[in-house]
């Protein structure tokens, strides 16, 4: 039996370019709306990038992690600390991005750290080539579907408000969080009023297993998945839990690596996993992870951490990959800024289609006024 191929080998055989200066930018950008989840409300992004210059050509990649750890351990904090403490020292010209990503296994997690570095490489890599990234990845190009995460809201006509306005624009599938107490009476309405939309729920771990039976009443709502019911740190409980749910379980916290996910998959803890790039520490992870799902007949999708325009067109890029079966976390750009600091900005197209930014590297230009107006740090590394 020959081995599967794997889907990032052509990846880990890139030369690294040798880099002439290296920065983290941190920029704070207000949301048009506060965002909820269970755990906490975020009202702006406060998003570090990294720049990295070679031979007169620049790429950024975004840093998904948020200031504080109430979605993930990582924070800005710990990523700048991996990054320039640990990460950048491995990165040399010359070697491969196989190679890299062996030494980058000695550190221990931090995949986002480490995302940013491998997805900037990656980026610059494709300008330096003059391709789109979704090339150098070695997919073709299409059209993405598109979804939209709708923050715990304060009443339920607001959340109702909230759902027509996104069915109006034409979303391919809504989610909504929940949480302890706001949760079957909240979908219960969306559903009556919306019986064909393809719909969602998000718990961010705010569950247990005493609540079983409480989340069992959700099976009454044709959802496509119920994510994250139960700790952020768990995959054992969520295969127990799923045994008694018609619903699937969609992961999302829970799973940093292949390993995980594989691991999930055996003890039946989901039938849907949610690939965030910068939780599995990049763009090559998510690759591997999205063909082993593929192949089990396991569906894959892209979360999203309500990035700039940056970390939003790596999502984009990364759904051409093979696995990416379902609408993500990708949303207009318009549902989280006015002004983002790159340009064009993801808008839905006819059916709600999200078309892939043309050109060179991720295709959007990150635009240098934006940045210095919204740059809250600059730190040159080397
Ligand atoms: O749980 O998927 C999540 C945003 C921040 C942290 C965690 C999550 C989210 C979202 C929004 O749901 C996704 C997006 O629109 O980018
Ligand atoms: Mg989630």
């Amino acid at each position: 039996m020959t081995q599967p191929q794997s889907p990032t080998a052509g990846l880990e055989r890139l030369l690294i370019p040798k880099i002439d200066h290296v920065d983290l930018v941190t920029v704070k950008l207000p949301f048009v709306a506060p965002f909820g989840t269970s755990v906490y409300v975020w009202t702006d992004k406060e998003a570090m990038l990294l720049r990295l210059e070679s031979g007169g050509v620049i790429a950024w990649s975004e840093c998904v992690s948020d200031p504080d750890p109430f979605y993930f351990y990582e924070t800005n904090g710990t990523a700048r600390h991996i990054i320039k403490d640990f990460l950048l020292s491995l990165v040399e010209p010359g070697m491969t991005l196989g190679e890299l990503d062996g030494r980058f296994r000695h550190v221990r997690g931090h995949g986002m750290a480490k995302a940013t570095i491998e997805n900037g490489l990656l980026i610059l890599i494709a300008l330096q080539k003059g391709v789109p990234l979704l090339e150098l990845l070695g997919r073709p190009a299409r059209k993405i579907m598109s979804g939209i995460s709708i923050g715990l809201k304060e009443t339920p006509d607001k959340l109702l408000a909230a759902v027509e306005q996104a069915v109006a624009k034409g979303y391919h599938r809504v989610k909504m969080k929940i949480k302890k107490g706001q949760d079957i009476d909240w979908v219960r309405a969306v559903r009556a009023r919306f019986p064909g939309l393809r719909l969602m729920v998000d718990a961010n771990g705010d569950y247990s297993l005493a609540d079983t039976a409480h989340l069992r009443k959700l099976d009454a709502f044709d959802l496509t998945m119920i994510e994250q019911p139960l700790s952020y740190s768990d995959i054992y409980e969520h295969s127990l839990l799923q045994k008694e749910l018609r619903t699937a379980i969609c992961l999302d916290e829970s799973i940093h690596s292949l390993a995980d996910a594989a691991a999930a998959i055996a003890l039946g803890a989901c039938r849907i996993v949610n690939i965030k790039q910068g939780r599995v520490g990049g763009l090559m992870e998510s690759m591997r992870i999205a063909k082993y799902c593929a192949d089990r007949g396991v569906d894959v999708w892209s979360g999203g951490m309500d990035e700039t325009g940056i970390g939003r067109a790596v999502n984009i890029h990364l759904q051409t990959a093979e696995g990416f079966t379902l609408p993500g976390d990708t949303s207009e750009t318009s549902n989280y800024f006015d002004e983002d600091i790159a340009d064009p900005p993801v808008v839905l197209g006819a059916g709600g289609w999200i078309e892939i930014p043309e050109g060179p590297g991720i295709g959007v230009r990150v635009v240098p006024d934006r940045i210095l107006k919204r740059a809250i740090r600059w730190e040159r590394l080397r």
